[in-house]
């Protein structure tokens, strides 16, 4: 992927034009431009806040070398989370495909890919449970099972390993001709995954890393990198915890594919599922239909949008 560092090259103020973010740090990005080429861009005031994957208007500035970001264009959607004020905080924008990553090392938190499972739901994006490290040898039984109920209700997934290189062709088959991003916790993997589908990427990654001087093995930004087959991964920070930013906890049940086909059978139209009579979907979960573990984080999510209705009203 071309990149050209930002140089001390006199520039004129030029036409606004669109160009693609694929990467932001604190207080500048890194922009596409129409002819593929990239710079560094800044933005014009603090009202607007681009996001890896934004489409945006910039033109460049006279004797500078960044380029003015004036406008982001309209979202096709967004990846978000509530942040610490219970505001929405968008992570990136624009894409086809959540990539959830998770592994036996650091042990596998799956109410985080759960939730980000469910934020995928409710963008209307697909998603996909990526297990790393099959290195390490048989995943453990708590794995196995969450792997099983994913697969059971019509999430692909896949084992593999950015050590060896195992199955990275199957990934890569479900990651081309779209956008993709990578999502987990901390340590699973992604980083890794994305420098051995995408050779020069490491370099570059380290590159920025020494530009921005910020540190090269755990991802503090998120980046977008291209096949060159086509199709685009965005890299991004792990977290500890996620939770999708959900509008109203009459939603949730949607992020739940397995909770939200049940529903309808439930005796009452408003039914939360959780002590109603003739709750289809608890039925569901008693004769084993539904993962108790799934069930257990649609209630965990339910009661975090409570929380968050209840705050914000
Ligand atoms: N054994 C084994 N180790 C791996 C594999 N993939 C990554 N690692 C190691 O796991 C550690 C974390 O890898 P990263 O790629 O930085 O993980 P990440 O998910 O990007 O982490 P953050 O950027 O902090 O979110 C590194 O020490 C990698 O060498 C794998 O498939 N097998
Ligand atoms: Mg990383
Ligand atoms: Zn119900």
């Amino acid at each position: 992927m071309p990149y050209s560092r930002p140089t001390s090259t006199v520039q004129c103020a030029g036409v606004t034009q669109h160009a693609l973010v694929t990467a932001t740090f604190s207080q500048r990005m890194r922009i596409r431009l129409d002819d593929g080429s990239e710079v560094t861009g800044r933005l014009k005031g603090k009202k607007i806040r681009p996001v890896c994957g934004d489409l945006v208007e910039a033109r460049a500035i006279a004797n500078e070398p960044e380029w003015l970001i004036t406008k982001i264009l309209p979202r096709r959607n967004e990846l978000s989370r509530p942040d610490r004020r219970g505001r929405i905080e968008v992570l990136v924008a624009n894409i086809d495909l959540v990539s959830v990553v998770a592994a036996d090392a650091p042990a596998a938190d799956w109410f985080i890919v759960d939730r980000y499972l469910a934020a995928a739901e409710l963008m209307d994006v697909s998603a996909l449970v990526v297990f790393n490290k099959s290195d390490l040898g048989a995943a453990s039984e708590s794995s196995e099972t969450a792997l099983a109920d994913f697969a059971k209700i019509g999430y692909a997934t896949v084992r593999c390993s950015a050590k060896t290189g195992d199955n990275l062709n199957e990934l890569k088959r479900h990651l081309c001709e779209q956008t993709t991003i990578i999502v987990g916790q901390s340590g699973v993997g992604k980083s890794s995954l994305i420098n051995y589908l995408i050779k020069d990427a490491d370099q570059q990654t380290a590159e920025l890393s020494r530009a921005t001087g910020e540190g090269r093995h755990t991802t503090v930004n998120s980046m977008m990198w291209s096949f060159p087959e086509g199709g685009v991964v965005i890299d991004s920070p792990g977290v500890r915890d996620y939770a999708p930013a959900i509008e109203s906890p009459d939603l949730v049940a949607r992020g739940f594919r397995e909770i939200d086909e049940h529903a309808p059978d439930c005796r009452f139209a408003n039914c939360r599922h959780l002590r109603e009579p003739d709750c289809a979907v608890k039925s569901a979960v008693e004769i084993g239909e539904i993962s108790a573990r799934r069930y257990e984080s649609y209630r965990r999510l339910l009661a975090l949008a409570q929380k968050l209705a209840d705050n914000y009203n």
